[in-house]
This record gives structure tokens, sequence and C-alpha cells, in this order.
């Protein structure tokens, strides 16, 4: 195995105060249930309670986005109206609202309602037409958008790969001495890290 290529030795980051999401899809599920494994023996390993981890599935990863995008504005939905019950009770679900007295309630989600950090986590394996090309494409693209317009990290936990044994390979799952590692460990790691800059640089 290359000694280049990987991620460089682990940010030790303490994520017992994170609250963080996994969204994965079903599609070719052995691969996807190690890679999932793979993030919550890290999540925990950092700290992070099981209490604080919600995981969430969609039928494939074209729904990884929406599902992303909701798990985060939910948070920030539901943590505007809790204070809005807290200042006299206002419309639930609504993202903006004002209290009473005039205050205007909070867009952003008290640290203990919001997630810190999203994992989305998908296997698109390459068929013979151009969708699995549309697919990676929309995906990627829209998850970045995700973190970046809501300041929340969604890890990119998308297998991109031509064939199965590519993607077993990068669930640890490889047949033979090619055993490959379970990228879901990284991802783990990912979403403490990003969750503990985003807390910091907020
Ligand atoms: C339809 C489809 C195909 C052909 N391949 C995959 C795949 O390799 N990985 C995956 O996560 N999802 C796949 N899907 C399902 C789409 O992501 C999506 O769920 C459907 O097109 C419905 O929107």
């Amino acid at each position: 195995m290359s000694e280049i290529k990987g991620p460089s030795p682990d940010a030790k980051v303490d994520g017992s105060s994170l609250r963080i999401a996994i969204v994965h899809a079903r599609w070719n599920k052995v691969i996807i249930d190690a890679l999932v494994a793979g993030a919550l023996k890290k999540l925990k390993e950092a700290g992070v309670k099981e209490s604080n981890i919600v995981v969430e599935s969609v039928p494939g990863s074209f729904e990884l986005p929406i599902a992303c995008s909701r798990m985060i504005t939910g948070s920030h939905i539901q943590a505007a109206s809790n204070e809005a019950d807290l200042l006299g009770g206002l419309n639930f679900g609504t993202p903006k609202v004002a209290s009473r007295s005039g205050t205007p309630a909070p867009t952003i989600p008290s640290a203990n309602q919001a997630f810190d950090a999203v994992i989305a986590i998908g296997v698109l394996i390459k068929g013979a037409t151009m969708h699995f090309e549309y697919i990676c494409d929309a995906v990627s693209n829209s998850l970045m958008k995700i973190q970046v317009d809501t300041g929340v990290p969604v890890i990119f936990g998308v297998l991109t790969v031509l064939n199965d044994d590519q993607a077993l390979e990068r669930a640890g799952l490889g047949k033979g001495d090619k055993k490959g590692h379970n990228h879901g460990e990284e991802w783990g790691l990912a979403a403490v890290e990003m969750g503990s800059h985003v807390r910091r640089w907020n």
C-alpha cells in the first residue's frame, strides 16, 4: 500500500459535546452497512455520545442532498420554534419568528439541538449508461452547496466507483490480500474535526 496517499494522522478532537447525523442511501447495502459501521466506530471513539448521533436512511444516493438539507434546516426550524415557545408561543415550524416582545427569536439553532456535522454516505457503482455520471455530479455538487450555504459541514461519504471490487475495498471488505480500508472511519473523524472547528469559528 502507498504511504503517500491517504489522510494524515488523526487530529485529536473531543466529540463529547457534538451532535452528528449520518444520512445513508440503501443501494448497495452490504457496502453501506460497513461504511456506516466504520463511521459510527470513529464517532464513538472520539467521544460522541450515542444519544447525540442520529442515523437516517434514504432510497438512493440521489436522495442524499435533500435529506441532508432537511436534517440541517429542520433542526434550525425546530430550534427557532422552541425558542418561540419559550418566548410566548408562536407558530411551530416557522423558521423566522418574532417574540411577543418584538425581539427576534434566533434562527441559529441552539447547540444541543442542531447538528454540528452531517455525514452523507452512499455507494454509486458505474453501470452501462450515463446514469452514474449524472448522479455523481448532482450529488457531489449539491452536498458541497448545502455545507457552504448552511455553514454546517457535510462530509462527503459517497463512493463513486467503477465496479463492485473497488467499492468492497473501500469499505474494508475486499477479497484476499485486497481487503482495503474502511473509508467510513475517516468520514467519522472528519465529521468530529469539522464539527469542532465550526464550533470554534462561530
Ligand atoms: C437508480 C440507481 C442506480 C442505477 N444506481 C445506484 C447506485 O449505484 N447507488 C445509489 O446510491 N443509487 C442508485 N440508484 C438510485 C438513485 O440514487 C435514486 O434513488 C433513484 O434514481 C430515485 O431517485
